[in-house]
């Protein structure tokens, strides 16, 4: 992660800029993979969370490292939120052996259990059940889970489901709903009766909240919430955080579908520049904020060359390991 040196700001203050920087990373990380793969280096597709990056980063800062998460197929920016290792990550991304699966998982299927990230799941909603089982283990250990998934993912069965399940059995579980207001070219009220997410939740009896999902501060107040609740006995939460995200659905949309000015409308609230103005307001300076990003940027970069030295892995050693003895 960005080694920034954030000694010179109040104490309070601290976190949030550390989770300033990490937001950054995830931006820049994203904004690199896209050069990647018009380079040929990423290979196959990649779904970028550019746009949402304070709903991953302020839930994070709310948990302990081992507490547990499941993401989506915009899971990088969940893994690396969680703390998984930048050169791991782009390693990852590109297919390369010293990449935080190996290699093998490319960008939808992330684990890195050494930071508590259980899966990032390509099916929609399989994140949800993913959480609620570790929610089930954590339960015995004094973990929290989260399940990070899209407002699509609400009309999924294993939403309902793991509601029932996680408020039955009293789950330490977080349901953390990214609303971009799209499930792939499908506006929110085309696909969801009743589109009000955080509603959902109330015939279960399950604390709910929406969230201003671009605010950082905002998310780290409804996580510290409802990850409290969760660590003190008093069962699941689903927070609906809105957001928008500022490219199309995955590689191969241009996102033509969406009114004029919608996203020059979320751009001028766009998280980071949300974050930096309320650390501003803070009290940190401008050059305590630019020496953040400048950390940042440069261990991406250094992290960039290295996944990109690394060699493929070898299917040999994929065959000998997983065949059957
Ligand atoms: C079970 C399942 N159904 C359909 C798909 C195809 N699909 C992939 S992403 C997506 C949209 C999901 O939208 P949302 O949950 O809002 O998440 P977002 O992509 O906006 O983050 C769909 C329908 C899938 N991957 N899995
Ligand atoms: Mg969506």
């Amino acid at each position: 992660m960005a080694k920034a040196n954030t000694a010179a700001a109040p104490d309070a203050v601290r976190p949030y800029l550390a989770s300033y920087g990490r937001m950054q990373l995830i931006r820049l990380f994203e904004e690199e993979m896209h050069r990647l793969y018009l380079r040929g280096d990423l290979h196959g597709t990649t779904h970028l969370t550019i746009g949402q990056e304070a709903i991953p980063t302020g839930i994070c800062q709310a948990l302990r490292p081992d507490d547990y998460i499941a993401g989506t197929y915009r899971g990088h920016g969940h893994a690396l939120a969680k703390g998984s290792e930048t050169e791991g990550m782009v390693a990852e991304m590109i297919g390369r052996v010293t990449g935080t699966c190996g290699g093998r998982s490319g960008s939808m299927n992330v684990i890195d259990k050494e930071k508590g990230v259980v899966g990032c799941y390509g099916i929609v909603g399989g994140s949800i059940a993913a959480a609620t089982g570790a929610a089930l283990s954590g339960k015995q250990q004094d973990r929290v889970a989260v399940a990070f998934f899209g407002d699509g993912a609400t009309n999924q069965a294993y939403f309902f489901e793991c509601m029932n399940f996680a408020k039955i059995l009293n789950l330490p579980l977080v349901l953390v709903c990214e609303n971009n207001w799209y499930g792939e070219w499908t506006p929110l009220e085309k696909s969801t009766a009743g589109a009000d997410i955080a509603k959902r939740a109330e015939p279960f009896g399950i604390p709910n909240a929406k969230v201003d999902g671009n605010d950082l501060y905002a998310v780290v107040e409804a996580a510290r919430e409802a990850v409290d609740r969760a660590r003190s006995g008093g069962g699941p939460t689903l927070l609906e955080c809105q957001t928008y995200r500022h490219f199309g659905h995955s590689k191969s949309d241009p996102a033509k579908y969406r009114p004029e000015g919608e996203l020059e409308k979320w751009r001028e609230r766009d998280p980071l520049i949300v974050a930096r103005q309320r650390l501003l307001d803070e009290g940190v300076s401008e050059q305590e904020l630019d020496a953040v990003e400048a950390a940042t940027r440069a261990e991406l970069e250094q992290a960039v060359a290295a996944a990109l030295a690394a060699p493929y892995p070898d299917p040999a050693i994929e065959l000998t390991e997983f065949a059957p003895a």
